[in-house]
Formats: structure tokens, C-alpha cells, sequence
């Protein structure tokens, strides 16, 4: 087994990202985090990248904090956990947010907790039929972090995440799906092959223009329609000077596929 953290593996224009560490699900760790931020920071740069597969090995997708290390977080016999949620957390979660390239989460097994939130930071959320989803921070007395507090009513509504948040139970994947958490429940056999098969599909899709309308939905959230269809407007210009929208306008006229470059 490898005592690697994370496994980053390029395949053409596609990075999958496995999470390794299957005996304990995958619970994240400080390099573990730190390794995933530096990672999605440098697939924001690297042009050879667009569209990242996360995913788990084992059984479980991830449990969210690893709760052994907590100790190790203490100073004077307080817990750390705001300095540790900015330091490790907040950057990894803006990181994937802000990656101007599809991420595609292969969801496993378990991912509870923080593991959750990796899981909603993703773009589409493709789930084994193994796959399941708690809040666990209730269960230890603490609150949602890592942006769950931000994408869970965003994705199924305040009264369901409220239900989530309160009880600390186990949606299932079959739930989940009926909630419009996850794009779509699979058999586990078939997990990897169907997101592969998706996140091929979009690292040969227009990658500029992915990024532009990954930044509107999210500026579309916090802002008023006035603002946002501007933004839309001036994010259409710059689409419009891109080589891909070249490419799709010719192959539209020519009645071919088109063949982007993510440029
Ligand atoms: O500053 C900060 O970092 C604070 C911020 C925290 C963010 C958070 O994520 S808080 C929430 C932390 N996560 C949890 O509280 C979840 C804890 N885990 C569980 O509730 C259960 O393990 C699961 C429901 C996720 C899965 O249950 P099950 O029955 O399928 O598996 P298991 O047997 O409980 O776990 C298998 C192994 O993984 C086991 O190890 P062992 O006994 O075989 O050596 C278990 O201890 C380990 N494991 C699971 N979750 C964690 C973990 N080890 C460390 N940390 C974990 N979070």
C-alpha cells in the first residue's frame, strides 16, 4: 500500500485525485490538506489539466477531520480549530471552488463531516450505491464547517439541511439522489468507469468558458440580477474572443463535432 496521503495521476487533459489513506475512510489529515490545496492550486495554472476526478480508496470517501490528530491541535490544553479551519480548510475549499476547470466527485463510500464539504465543493457528484452522507459534526458537538453551512440549503434546501444538521444521521445515496445532492447513483462496480467516462466529457469541453460560468454562478448567489447580467454580458465578450467559441461556431456551420482546446 502506498503511504502517500493523496495519489494525483494525469491522464490526458484529466487529473484524478484519489484520497489514501483507506483504513481509517480516507480521514484528512494536516499534509493530507495541505498536499489537496497545493494540488488544486496547481491545477489551476497547468494548462494540460482541465477537469479534475476526486475520488477515495477504499471503502469509505472521507470522514472529514481525522479525530486522532486533534489533540495535536491544542495549545495550552484549548483546541486550535479556528486557526486550524483558516490554515487548512478555508484555502482547500476556496481552492476548489475557484478552480476555473470542472471537478467531478466520485463518491465511494462514506463522506461525513468535512468530507461532506469536499464532496459539495465539487461541480457534479456522481455516487456509489454504497455512498452515504452525514453532517457528523453534531455528533461530536460541534458545527458544520468547511462550507457546509454554504452549499448544503444552497443544494437541497434549508429545511433538509437543517434535518441533516440537527439529526447527524446517514442519507443514503438513493436519498441523496431524490434531494439533488448527487448527479447520479451507480452501482459500486460501475462507480469509476461512469465519472471517468463524465470527466473525460468535460476536459474535452470549452474550458475558458466552463471557468467564466463556474465564477457567474457562484457571483449570482450573493448578488442582484442588475449585477449579475452584467457580468454576464462582460463574461460573454471575453467567451466570445476565446478560440473554442471559434471552434464551436465553425463546427455548428460545418455540421461536425467540435474539437476544443480549452483555450
Ligand atoms: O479544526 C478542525 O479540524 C475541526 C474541524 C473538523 C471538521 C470535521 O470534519 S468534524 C467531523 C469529523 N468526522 C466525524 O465526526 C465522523 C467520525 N466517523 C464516523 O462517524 C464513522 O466512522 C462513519 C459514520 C464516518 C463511518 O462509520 P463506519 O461504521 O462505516 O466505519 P468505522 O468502523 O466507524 O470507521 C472505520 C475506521 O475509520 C475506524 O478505524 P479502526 O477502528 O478500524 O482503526 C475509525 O476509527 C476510522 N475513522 C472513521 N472516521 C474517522 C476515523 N478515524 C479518524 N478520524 C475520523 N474522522
Amino acid at each position: 500500500m502506498s503511504d502517500q496521503t493523496i495519489l494525483c495521476e494525469q491522464s490526458d487533459s484529466l487529473l484524478k485525485i484519489t484520497l489514501n489513506r483507506p483504513d481509517k475512510l480516507n480521514a484528512l489529515t494536516d499534509v493530507m490538506l495541505q498536499e489537496l490545496q497545493a494540488a488544486f492550486k496547481k491545477a489551476a495554472g497547468d494548462r494540460s489539466t482541465r477537469c479534475v476526478l476526486l475520488t477515495g480508496a477504499g471503502k469509505g470517501f472521507c470522514p472529514g477531520q481525522d479525530l486522532a490528530n486533534v489533540q495535536e491541535m491544542s495549545r495550552g490544553g484549548q483546541p486550535a480549530y479556528a486557526d486550524h479551519i483558516r490554515n487548512n480548510y478555508n484555502p482547500l475549499i476556496l481552492a476548489m471552488t475557484r478552480l476555473p476547470k470542472p471537478i467531478v466527485a466520485a463518491i465511494n463510500g462514506v463522506a461525513a463531516g468535512a468530507g461532506m464539504s469536499l464532496a459539495m465543493a465539487c461541480d457534479v457528484r456522481i455516487a456509489s450505491e454504497k455512498a452515504s452522507f452525514l453532517q457528523a459534526f453534531i455528533n461530536i458537538g460541534l458545527v458544520p464547517d468547511s462550507g457546509s453551512t454554504w452549499f448544503l440549503p444552497r443544494l437541497v434546501g434549508r429545511q433538509r439541511a437543517m434535518d441533516l444538521m440537527l439529526s447527524g444521521r446517514k442519507l443514503s445515496a438513493a436519498e441523496a439522489l431524490e434531494w439533488g445532492l448527487v448527479n447520479q447513483v451507480v452501482p459500486p462496480e460501475q462507480l469509476l468507469e461512469e465519472a471517468t467516462k463524465t470527466a473525460v466529457r468535460y476536459a474535452s469541453a470549452p474550458t475558458f468558458a466552463i471557468g467564466q460560468l463556474k465564477r457567474n454562478l457562484d457571483y449570482g448567489e450573493s448578488h442582484a440580477l442588475e449585477e449579475t447580467l452584467a457580468l454576464e454580458a462582460k463574461s460573454q465578450q471575453e467567451c466570445g474572443l476565446s478560440a473554442d467559441h471559434q471552434e464551436g461556431m465553425r463546427a455548428f456551420l460545418e455540421k461536425r463535432t467540435p474539437v476544443y482546446k480549452g483555450e
